[in-house]
């Protein structure tokens, strides 16, 4: 009787090993919208997200606009809905102006997550407002970003003077928050000033120009925030093209190969880098789990590793380092 219990359940064992690697035999086609396609950090986040495709057996599509823009993101959704992928991963370029577009695709029957920026609240599945629909949020922690930076601007400018944001545009969870956080935490340094943000609308060029511009009216600017990659080196640039590398401190956002030149040529001082390759690699894994019946979590955050001249040989920190 104990042999036939045992024959039994290894049998239904083997059952249930059958029917879950049927399940798994599916070839999902789990979409990516990036930001935009040709900047480092969604280059970096695609990596991660097709190391996970590959771990799983499932086809990553990596599709986005020309620009960091709701204008061009919003087409290639929807021609990506037309082709009804299994799941979408999105970077949506504006809290609000994708909730819409991203209605269709839920009500499409695709799940989606929204990876590194949010839509609404970045609350999700709370049963609360138009925008809690899409499964989870994963993502840097950027208001903690924000305060970082803010302390590293800080630190670099002797507590004192005048600093500014450098930004993308409002409306954008990611570097809308990262702002917030660094004057948040700017408050607790009385002797600092911060002059009003610059918005750039991501073009490098731009924020070089502001930055030069601040400083004509500004001869005793201390300080900037980049508070993303074009924002960073575009201020970055700015900085050097005034004659100031080494006066006007400058803190970035993001770490591509370009701002950690600047880092060793002492343009810089410091970047903080996110991981996008783990928020990519989470966003497949969360979506190849919700496909095979697991629940996921509605909120997954991920690191930094800040990078300056002291660390940025080690191969530990190098490795975090983006993507060209
Ligand atoms: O900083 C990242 C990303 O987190 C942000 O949402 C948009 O800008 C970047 O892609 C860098 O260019």
């Amino acid at each position: 009787f104990l042999k036939a219990t045992a024959v039994a359940s290894l049998a239904t064992g083997v059952a249930a090993v059958a029917g879950g690697t049927k399940a798994a035999d599916k070839k999902f086609t789990i979409a990516l919208i990036p930001g935009l396609t040709t900047d480092a950090f969604y280059i970096t986040m695609r990596k991660g997200a097709e190391a996970a495709a590959k771990a799983v057996g499932a086809e990553l599509v990596f599709q986005g606009g020309p620009d960091f823009n709701p204008v061009t993101q919003v087409p290639v959704l929807d021609a990506v809905i037309a082709k009804k992928p299994d799941f979408i991963l999105i970077a949506p370029t504006d809290k609000d102006q994708l909730i819409q577009p991203l209605k269709k695709a839920a009500d499409a029957g695709i799940p989606i997550i929204t990876v590194d920026t949010f839509i609404g609240t970045g609350v999700y599945q709370t049963g609360n407002g138009d925008a809690d629909f899409p499964l989870a949020y994963i993502a840097s922690d950027n208001l903690l970003g924000g305060a970082i930076a803010a302390r590293a601007l800080a630190k670099a400018v002797g507590e004192k003077g005048k600093v500014y944001v450098s930004n993308v545009k409002p409306g954008v969870s990611t570097t809308d928050q990262r702002e917030q956080g660094f004057k948040e935490e700017m408050k607790k340094y009385p002797n600092i000033t911060v002059l009003e943000t610059q918005y750039n609308d991501d073009d490098a060029n731009k924020a070089a120009s502001q930055l030069q511009a601040v400083y004509a009216r500004n001869s005793d600017l201390d300080g900037v925030f980049g508070a993303n990659l074009f924002s960073a080196l575009g201020a970055a640039n700015g900085v050097q093209q005034a004659g100031q590398t080494g006066k006007i401190r400058v803190v970035a956002f993001d770490a591509p190969t370009s701002i950690i030149d600047n880092i060793n040529s002492g343009l810089v001082d410091l970047a903080i880098a996110q991981h996008p390759a783990e928020i990519g690699y989470f966003g497949v894994m969360a979506a190849y789990a919700h496909l095979t019946g697991n629940s996921i979590p509605t909120a997954i955050g991920t690191g930094f590793t800040v990078i300056d001249k002291s660390n940025v040989t080690d191969k530990n920190i190098a490795k975090f380092i983006y993507s060209d």
